[in-house]
């Protein structure tokens, strides 16, 4: 098996790589975390494994909703990266950001105040910041490369997808899965806000789920004991570092400043308690799954 050096790195995101391996692609999760969207100058060990190990768990319980594109955690994935590393079949994605929210934060919670709509969905008066949505809403973004994704409204996603009909299954879906991720985090202390999903089309023309799942970097987590509606609300895994962040005077643009041990030390628990809650398993039990052949 090659080495992550010998791959040919074919696109990075602030935490994450991948790397072609011909018929399928290798996703590595590194364990640099960002706040603010500026990326911290030091890891927090185990992060990466946490999210692959959380990406993993809901690909394998999710089948029944939709086909995704994980093949493998162990074979075809190097040593060095062995518990953070996922093969994963090649799609064709979809150029739109499949995001769904249960309750209303973040920039939805901007778009609300200024339209009373997000994503032209046109929401109840009178909401305030988290409480929850009487239904979780899919509001699809474009894909930017730099800054943040751009809200559009449904017929705009259709037509970047090509396909209405198509673009009505990838809007199920999304809902459905959210839907089952929801109930299981809420049944384990923890609110799922929201989530974004990428799908794609395998070699088939079959929709297929891509990316990562549910994790706490592609969604919202919060500690669904104190949760109260009408401000923003803690976040399970990031809000000790963000509070940290603003204590230090960081005019929160890069460079982030190196986190202090005792931060790097309770952030690094939150990722595995989230792990271990919503799985109901040891982060331990996934770095023996995972670990290298024997
Ligand atoms: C693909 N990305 C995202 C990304 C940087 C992830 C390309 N199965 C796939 C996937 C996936 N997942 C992709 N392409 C083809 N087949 C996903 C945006 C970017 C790091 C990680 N880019």
């Amino acid at each position: 098996m090659a080495a992550i050096t010998d791959l040919n790195l074919i696109a990075s995101g602030k935490v994450r790589e991948i790397y072609d391996l011909g018929e399928e692609l290798l996703i590595v999760a590194s364990d640099r975390v960002s706040t603010f969207d500026a990326v911290h100058p030091n890891p927090i060990p185990d992060k990466g494994a946490v999210l692959t190990a959380i990406s993993t768990f809901w690909f394998e319980h999710t089948g029944h909703l939709i086909p995704n594109h994980l093949v493998s955690v162990t074979d075809g994935v190097p040593a060095e990266v062995r518990g953070r590393g996922m093969v994963v079949r090649k799609l064709e994605m979809l150029p739109v950001e499949a995001v769904v929210r249960g309750y209303i934060t973040g920039s939805g919670w901007g778009d609300y105040q200024r339209t009373g709509t997000i994503s032209g969905i046109p929401l109840p008066l009178g909401l305030r910041e988290s409480e929850r949505l009487p239904e979780p809403i899919f509001t699809p973004s474009t894909k930017a490369n730099l800054g943040h994704d751009e809200a559009i409204d449904f017929a705009t996603a259709a037509e970047l997808i090509g396909d209405r009909a198509l673009a009505e299954r990838v809007r199920d879906t999304a809902i459905a899965l959210y839907r089952h991720a929801a109930d299981h985090c809420h049944a384990r202390g923890i609110i799922l806000a929201d989530t974004k999903f990428e799908f794609g089309l395998d070699s088939h023309g079959r929709l297929t789920l891509g990316d990562e799942a549910c994790t706490p970097d592609s969604s919202r987590f919060w500690p669904a004991q104190g949760y109260e509606a009408g401000h923003a609300q803690p976040s399970f895994d990031k809000q000790i570092a963000r509070d940290w962040a603003s204590s230090t005077g960081w005019d929160k643009l890069p460079p982030a400043p190196e986190i202090p041990t005792d931060i790097v030390t309770r952030t690094r628990e939150r990722y595995i308690e989230a792990y271990e809650r919503i799985t109901d398993s040891s982060l331990s039990a996934w770095f023996a799954r995972t670990a290298t052949d024997r």
